[in-house]
């Protein structure tokens, strides 16, 4: 049966075939020993999963295994488990958005180039399928490209867009833009921002302003501050994270680009550093390429192994 994850699992895999190749080359025909355990913990270090992890999995792995034989498949249903048991806290899921306030006020976040526009025209979509009334809002104001970029997925996608007229201040139109979907019963409002070096303090008070101005209108308002992280960062999204975090209170993950990369491991330690979790991952550029983040899929394809084979 073809899972509706499945090609979650399919990028994922694809730029981790070092994992699964690794794996075999250290483990067979060897007992576990610490030089075999040493070289796995390297393998998913290499992999971009942080050294952290890597050792907690291994160490799990030992205390099973040392001194025994074991084969590829068994490491890789046993890292699977403790991986799972590792990330399935912070498993989330569009439809957790999917909330009955109107409207409910969703704040993208991030830094240059990570895909905010793009993951706007992405959940735009994704709640009009439900029935909901979208608005996005161009609040990356001061490039002309950014706001066309905006209001070019607004016609596609068939939902109006909020945008400044002469490079105002984005807090201002955030404002406007909530005045305006409450007159008009709208269900949702995507704010997209500009891009900001999570290191750049002017830039993070511009975006500490725009939470500011939505809350008083509504005091849980924006409901959502999503920060997109670019999968093919690797470790410097944890950078990203922690900034973004203490600056305006992150209430979810999305990872984008999750099919361009070969990083794919550093989700794990976003996830487990920051407790956030993690709601979709975009895997292409169109409007449709954005679904629920399975750790499950997420495991199968990191590691190549088939969920049906392991029951
Ligand atoms: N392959 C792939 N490309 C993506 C994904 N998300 C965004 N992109 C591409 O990444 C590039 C940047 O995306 P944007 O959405 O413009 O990024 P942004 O964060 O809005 O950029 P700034 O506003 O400049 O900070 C574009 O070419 C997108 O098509 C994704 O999930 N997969
Ligand atoms: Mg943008």
């Amino acid at each position: 049966m073809t899972s509706i994850f499945a090609r979650l699992k399919q990028v994922v895999s694809q730029s981790s075939k070092k994992i699964s190749s690794g794996i075999s080359n250290i483990v067979l025909k060897r007992k576990i020993d610490r030089q075999v355990l040493n070289e796995l913990e390297d393998l998913l270090v290499s992999s971009d999963v942080d050294p952290t992890t890597a050792a907690e999995i291994v160490k799990d792995f030992a205390e099973r295994k040392i001194n025994k034989e074991t084969s590829p498949f068994e490491v890789k249903t046993i890292f699977a488990e403790k991986i799972a048991e590792i990330m399935s806290p912070y498993e989330g899921a569009l439809s957790n958005l999917n909330q009955p306030l109107s409207p409910y006020v969703i704040l993208l976040c991030g830094v240059n180039g990570n895909g905010k526009t793009t993951t706007a025209a992405k959940l735009g979509a994704f709640f009009k399928q439900y029935g909901k009334k979208v608005r996005l809002v161009a609040c990356d104001t001061f490039r002309a490209a950014a706001v066309d970029q905006l209001k070019i997925w607004g016609e596609r996608l068939g939902m109006p867009v909020s945008f400044a007229v002469n490079s105002s201040d984005p807090a201002a139109l955030a404002y406007d833009a909530f005045t305006a979907a409450k007159k008009a019963g709208e269900d949702i409002l995507i704010i997209d921002t500009a891009g900001r070096l999570h290191n750049r303090d002017d830039l993070m008070s511009e975006l500490e302003k725009i939470k500011r101005v939505l809350g008083k209108q509504d005091k849980n308002a924006p409901h959502e501050v999503l920060l997109m992280l670019d999968a093919t960062t690797g470790q410097a999204a944890i950078a990203q994270a922690r900034e973004f975090s203490a600056r305006i209170g992150v209430t979810g993950i999305i990872i984008t680009k999750l099919d361009g990369t070969a990083k794919a491991g550093a989700v794990i330690s976003v996830a487990r550093t920051f407790k956030f979790p993690i709601l979709a991952v975009g895997i292409g550029e169109q409007p449709s390429d954005i679904q629920d983040f399975s750790v499950k899929e997420y495991i199968e394809g990191l590691l190549e192994i088939d969920g049906n084979e392991r029951k």
